[in-house]
């Protein structure tokens, strides 16, 4: 394998200039990636139409031990805001008008990953472990008697990992005040939606708040089983399901009608 910059073990050795190698998890049937990082990072490529290939693995991760991670120039990174700031200064991409937005931009970004993405994760991944789980395996090439064990086995796991983040995240509350929270939460960016003049987060232009934002909302409303989240957005927060529907039709125009089921296996 070659080496990249600062000495990192590159699995693109023979990369191609200004070509961005994105690790992210496999494709699954309903989804073009269940994490809604990797979705963020893949959506920022298309929006601005920068070259890349994505390598689908279970097993790679980035130093920090996640994914998305990407190899750009001989240089890997991981994190998707990392990944999204090595974009912007490498590509000379420019999404904010200025300073002070970019700034608001990130504090939405860091606290839509960090905070809001764990009271929705809290429906989405801890009470539905094993749907959760099931979806992940659409992307798993295996016989259905195994996959069966496996999804069970999966949950598990899936769910003793989400319990510590999310209690790490949100803290230990009585269940009742969770709805409370996840509904505080779109409140929050139903308001900025309702307030902020034009469609999206900063007006007419996409930034990467806004994809952050929608990543989250899309992997939660376009996810094939029943969760009190999607019903609120659906029945409560009018700006935020046109705001994501209209941003799934502008990035991955094909999402209403695509099977995402990879055709073939992730590559390792
Ligand atoms: N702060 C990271 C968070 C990424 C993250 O949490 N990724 C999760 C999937 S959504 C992951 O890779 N978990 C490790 C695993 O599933 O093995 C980012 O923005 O990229």
């Amino acid at each position: 394998m070659g080496k990249g910059k600062g000495g990192v073990r590159l699995h693109v050795p023979e990369w191609k200039e200004d070509v961005v190698y994105l690790f992210q998890f496999p494709r699954t049937k309903h989804l073009p990636n269940i994490s809604p990082y990797c979705l963020k990072v893949e959506s920022f490529l298309r929006l601005h139409g920068v070259k890349y290939e994505v390598r689908e693995t279970f097993k790679l991760r980035s130093s920090q031990g996640l994914l998305p991670m990407i190899e750009l120039n001989g240089r890997q990174v991981g994190d998707s805001g990392l990944i999204i700031a090595h974009l912007k200064k490498t590509l000379n991409i420019q999404d904010y008008s200025d300073d002070k937005e970019a700034a608001q931009g990130r504090v939405i970004s860091k606290a839509c990953d960090a905070f809001t993405a764990h009271t929705i994760y809290k429906y989405k991944i801890l009470d539905n472990s094993k749907n959760f789980a099931g979806e992940i395996m659409t992307a798993a090439k295996m016989p259905n008697f195994a996959k069966g064990i496996a999804t069970a086995l999966f949950a598990r796991q899936i769910r003793k990992s989400a319990n510590m983040k999310i209690g790490a995240q949100l803290g230990i509350w009585p269940d009742g005040a969770h709805e409370e929270m996840v509904r505080d939460e779109l409140q929050m960016y139903e308001t900025l939606l309702k307030n902020f003049v034009g469609h999206n987060l900063f007006g007419d232009k996409i930034t990467e708040a806004d994809l952050t934002l929608w990543s989250h909302l899309a992997t939660t409303l376009y996810m094939p089983f029943d969760l009190l989240p999607q019903k609120l957005i659906r029945e409560d927060f009018p700006h935020l399901k046109s705001f994501t529907e209209r941003l799934r039709d502008k990035l991955w125009p094909d999402w209403e009608k695509a099977d995402f089921t990879p055709q073939v296996s992730p590559c390792k």
